[in-house]
């Protein structure tokens, strides 16, 4: 009956109007301390992972914090997801009424937006799985890292991308790190990866092949390394192998403006498969600022 009753054709209306402006704004200043300690890149992860098992074609999927149970938080392309739902754990249960799906996604949201990203707009009103078989997806809906472009076209097809939202996505990759433990694959992608830039394409477009060697890592796992062990995985590298792909890789090489113009549509986009229309209005995200405008 619970089920049913969040499912209602007023739950989104309803759900809109519990949370106040202040009550978003404090939220907010609780996942500020996650995103200064270093934490944003897992968040955005997190709220990826979540978005990604979406099928458009079956419109099933989606952000729905299906991860908080199994069989989907064990699947491998979740390992090490955990730790970010448990950093979100106590600022839910601080607010009850903000679903997780909207903290995860609020949370990315506020994560890109203050590492020095694209102000990433996030509108609230996403709903919870229940239990382990509401809106349970299939394992393998989200890209494995170890294969290339044919396999990039098919899982971001099946969410309802192009060609050139997937070399945008990608550029998810301008923050954080691999882990072993987690994936098999080591190291950063950039210079700087707790802040949001375009140096994930200029690293791709400036003479990739010289630069960059393929090495074999401990886990078995074959990645690419440059001299300061910066890295890039198989799929990453298929956004130079493919001359579609490629092009929009030049592109966001020459112009950062163009990459957040693009990614902030994109990202909105990925956080909102399945879930629009009936969202709310947006909820401030950058740090410093109040939401005004949602009611
Ligand atoms: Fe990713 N990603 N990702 N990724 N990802 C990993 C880490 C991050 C792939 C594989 C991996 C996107 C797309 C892809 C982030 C954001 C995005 C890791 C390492 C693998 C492997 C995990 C570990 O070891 O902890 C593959 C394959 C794709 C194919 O497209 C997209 C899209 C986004 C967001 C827009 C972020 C951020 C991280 C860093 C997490 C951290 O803990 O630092």
């Amino acid at each position: 009956e619970h089920k049913i009753a969040k499912r209602s054709a007023n739950w989104q209306v309803n759900y809109k109007s519990t949370i106040s402006n202040s009550e978003w704004d404090q939220i907010k200043s609780e996942i500020q301390p996650l995103v200064t300690q270093g934490y944003g890149p897992i968040l955005v992860r997190l709220a990826w992972h979540d978005a990604g098992s979406y099928n458009a074609s079956s419109n099933n999927g989606g952000p729905h914090a299906t991860m908080r149970f199994s069989p989907v938080g064990n699947y491998s392309a979740n390992n090490g997801l955990s730790v970010a739902r448990a950093l979100l754990d106590p600022i839910k249960a601080n607010h009850p009424l903000i679903s997780f799906a909207d903290l995860w996604s609020y949370a990315a949201a506020i994560a890109i937006t203050n590492s020095g990203g694209p102000i990433i707009t996030f509108r609230p009103g996403r709903n919870d799985a229940v239990d382990s078989t509401d809106s349970l997806t299939p394992d393998g809906r989200l890209p494995n890292a170890d294969l290339g472009a044919d396999h990039l076209r098919s899982i971001f097809y099946r969410m309802g991308f192009n060609d050139q939202e997937i070399v945008i996505l990608s550029g998810g990759h301008n923050l954080g790190n691999c882990h072993m433990n987690n994936s098999g694959y080591a190291g950063p992608w950039t210079s700087s990866p707790n802040t949001f830039g375009n140096e994930f394409y200029i690293r791709l477009n400036s003479d990739f092949f010289n630069t960059y060697k393929n090495v074999t890592l401990s886990s078995g796992k074959s990645q690419f390394n440059d001299s300061s062990n910066a890295m890039m995985l198989p799929t990453d590298v298929s956004l130079v192998q493919d001359a579609t792909f490629q092009g929009f890789v030049k592109a966001y090489a020459a112009s950062k403006d163009a990459f957040f113009r693009d990614f902030k549509v994109a990202f909105e986009k990925l956080m909102e498969l399945g879930v629009g229309p009936g969202l709310g209005s947006p909820v401030e995200t950058k740090f410093g600022v109040a939401t005004t405008g949602q009611s």
